[in-house]
């Protein structure tokens, strides 16, 4: 593994909890059904994290039978339910059979006066007996006392102390509201160190976008576990990132986790299309955008050697860097592009395809037939006729409900690409005839309709490829 910013390595290990199904289905806007559910922790799992949060029961009927169904499904990854400190969310969570139960109480002076109105005193005895409650039934337990960044240290210790004495198997940290800083967090668990008896969790939330720094601040400061979730879901800004942080922990401190990376730009997809919610193309890792180079001075210098604007090499987790021309390009990045083509050129002429780019800065991106018409026209050739010009394809949509036919209907109407769309009947709710330039162009129109809010499957029947006269 090539090494990021050369920190010293501390430990080799660190284990990774993944919420998306938890605190992920907490997002605005976000209910997976069951299936998706199954599919999601399959993929986690086959990723390798160390443990699974499957739901908190008591939320509704269906997300007590996902957790049930979950907690029947075979997974390398230990399997937690999460409850609040009561009887019935506790008994709830024993019937779903998983192994760990999750219970979380606010410790926070605006926890104790306005969610619970108890003392602290009070507090602690329901934390004492809702472990003792878990621990009774068999259940291993972690607690967390919620909005611990914003608990005075002392009675977080002691409310610490507390569930340790009570039988809790893990403690963890959360903050809840995200207001910590790194140097912060990393204050707050050296403080609080000495007092932790058994492993030691860390959960952020990204409210100041300080989720990821933050969970890698707890690192450092030596906790056990991280909590994450697939593409930063969860509560208002959600989560640190799964794909950011195991990427930043294998790059920046060369942990030696046995994990999948290379499926982390599927995860990501699936829970797009699952959750509705669509990453930004300037996303880390998992976005559109975060392989690609534009700038002249950089394509060419990337061109030369990735390393010079690449602080992640794209192979580590499957992907491909992409070199965009547009007006910003300069005469490498072409040449590199017309040499993928085989179409050789003198360097008056690349000179002049160049300025034909520079002179449409309307035009987004020049796909390799757009730059095959320019060179036709400067090289005085027909190239056009050694390329096929027009790919076209019908591609069959199943939704995941009625419900999104005229949402998914005018989503492609709008795309440039797509020629006409029927609504069927069968097992295909919708059909649409797509035309590109290229089968790259194709499969990426593909992909992208794929991932569409609303899309269950989809499937490409007929591909028709229109080759131009000589
Ligand atoms: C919540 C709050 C929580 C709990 C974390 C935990 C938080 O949504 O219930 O139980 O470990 O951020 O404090 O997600
Ligand atoms: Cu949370």
């Amino acid at each position: 593994m090539h090494s990021g910013s050369g920190v010293q390595q501390k430990r080799v290990v660190i284990e990774i909890l993944d919420s998306t199904l938890r605190e992920g289905e907490q997002t605005r806007g976000v209910s997976f059904s069951i299936e998706d559910k199954l599919e999601i922790a399959r993929l986690i799992d086959d990723f390798g994290v160390d443990f699974i949060e499957l739901g908190h029961p008591s939320v509704s009927r269906d997300v007590r039978q996902a957790v049930e169904r979950l907690a029947a499904e075979p997974l390398r990854a230990k399997k937690l339910v999460h409850a609040r400190a009561t009887h019935s969310d506790i008994d709830d969570a024993v019937s779903t059979g998983a192994e760990w139960i999750g219970i979380f109480l606010g410790t926070s002076p605006l926890s104790l006066q306005h969610k619970f109105h108890v003392t602290q005193e009070r507090a602690l005895s329901m934390i004492s007996d809702a472990v003792r409650h878990a621990k009774d039934r068999g259940l291993k337990v972690r607690f967390t006392p919620e909005d611990a960044t914003r608990t005075p240290v002392p009675y977080l210790i002691e409310a610490i102390e507390c569930a340790q004495e009570a039988g809790a198997d893990r403690i963890s940290i959360a903050d809840t509201v995200g207001v910590m800083l790194p140097t912060q967090i990393k204050g707050l668990i050296e403080q609080i160190a000495p007092f932790v008896k058994v492993p030691l969790h860390l959960h952020c939330h990204n409210d100041y976008g300080l989720a990821v720094a933050n969970a890698l601040a707890g690192y450092e400061a030596g906790v056990r576990l991280i909590d994450v979730a697939v593409n930063g879901l969860g509560e208002r800004a959600g989560i640190t990132s799964l794909a950011e942080l195991v990427v930043a922990l294998k790059m920046h401190y060369g942990v030696s986790n046995d994990w999948n990376l290379a499926l982390l730009p599927d995860l990501s997809r699936l829970v797009e299309r699952c959750s509705g919610i669509f990453n930004s193309e300037t996303r880390p890792i998992v976005g559109a955008n975060a392989f690609s180079h534009k700038a002249g001075l950089h394509s060419r210098a990337v061109l030369e050697d990735p390393r010079t604007y690449e602080a992640i090499p794209p192979e580590i987790v499957k992907r491909e860097r992409e070199i965009v021309i547009d007006k910003y390009t300069g005469k490498a990045a072409v040449r590199a592009r017309f040499n993928d083509m085989n179409v050789t050129m003198t360097e008056d002429q690349l000179t002049q395809i160049v300025e034909i780019i520079k002179s449409r800065p309307q035009k987004r991106y020049f796909s390799d037939i757009d730059l095959i018409e320019i060179a036709d026209d400067v090289l005085k050739l027909n190239l056009r006729g050694r390329v096929p010009i027009e790919v076209e394809a019908i591609i069959q949509l199943a939704l995941t409900s009625s419900l999104y036919t005229t949402h998914v209907t005018r989503k492609l109407i709008a795309r440039n690409e797509v020629r006409e769309v029927y609504e069927i009947t069968g097992d295909f709710d919708v059909v649409a005839r797509v035309t590109t330039h290229s089968l790259h162009e194709l499969n990426e129109t593909i992909e992208e309709i794929r991932v569409m809010e609303g899309i269950n499957r989809t499937q490409t029947s007929i591909i028709l490829k229109n080759y131009a006269k000589n």
